[in-house]
């Protein structure tokens, strides 16, 4: 019997009824973690492998009311925030980014599924309401663009979105899946200065919920008082582990997940 108290992470984000991105990518992220997973819906979307049908936005009354409801009961050691879909959410979310400890803002703009409709000013607001209170800021190579104007094209170019999003409040930065031939490069810039991570390029289509699965990872290591850097490299390396295992998975027509649980299986998911 495990009488360690687990550490309570939250997730502000949006359902994909498929089960491969969104709440359900970062709860299973949370447990794979040994954390407890809380959550505040922001938006539904029906969805499966090959794309989003419908979606509806949850008022900004009852995102509100989630998020109250979890801060007066847990001590939230982190959060990461997910598809915010509007802008009213956008500012609850704001406003109460002071109580739940560490905030990992995964800029949800432009994703695997392709680029959900969103308000034009959303990466004003990101800009403006959201990366001055976040520990960490994971943007995918579209989103740095997006939310900086720099056009990556190469590292050095995502090495330079990167330090201008951290310019914007972040203590690190980490901009991913800019791909090579033979390797995907993630960007970071932290208070020591730059860096690129290299992993190697993996052969699949699983790979919705890949951005999802590393900030909610961020969120549950830095939730159990790891330090940066090193949640981080974790991260990076549990989600790298995650498409090697599911890379055979046929779920539906489209795009899968990754196997949050590719540690549970063993030795067959070594990178
Ligand atoms: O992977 C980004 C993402 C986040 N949140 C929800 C999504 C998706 C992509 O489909 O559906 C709810």
């Amino acid at each position: 019997v495990s009488i360690e108290t687990p550490p309570v992470v939250l997730t502000i984000a949006g359902s994909d009824s498929g089960g491969s991105a969104g709440l359900g990518a970062d709860l299973k992220t949370f447990a794979a973690h040994r954390a407890h997973g809380v959550f505040a819906v922001t938006v539904v979307t029906a969805q499966n492998t090959t794309g989003i049908s419908a979606v509806r936005a949850i008022e900004p009354e009852m995102v509100a009311a989630q998020l109250d409801a979890l801060v007066e009961d847990f001590t939230i050691g982190a959060a990461k925030t997910g598809l915010l879909f509007t802008p009213e959410i956008v500012d609850v979310v704001a406003g109460r980014s002071g109580d739940v400890g560490h905030l990992v803002v995964d800029p949800v703009l432009v994703t695997s599924a392709g680029k959900p409709m969103l308000d034009d000013s959303m990466p004003h607001l990101y800009r403006e309401r959201l990366l001055p209170h976040a520990t960490v800021c994971t943007p995918n190579v579209a989103e740095a663009s997006l939310l900086t104007g720099v056009q990556i094209t190469d590292r050095k170019s995502a090495l330079a979105a990167a330090v201008a999003l951290r310019d914007l409040g972040p203590e690190l930065v980490i901009v991913t899946g800019l791909l090579e031939e033979k390797s995907s490069i993630d960007a970071i810039a932290d208070g020591t200065g730059e860096r690129v991570r290299e992993q190697s390029r993996i052969d699949t289509k699983n790979v919705l919920g890949t951005g999802c699965s590393l900030s909610a990872a961020i969120a549950a290591l830095l939730a159990a008082g790891g330090p940066l850097g090193d949640a981080v490299e974790q991260a990076q390396t549990f989600v790298h582990e995650g498409l090697r295992s599911s890379a055979g998975w046929r779920l539906g027509d489209g795009r899968g997940p990754i196997d949050h649980f590719a540690r549970l299986a063993g030795s067959d998911s070594d990178v």
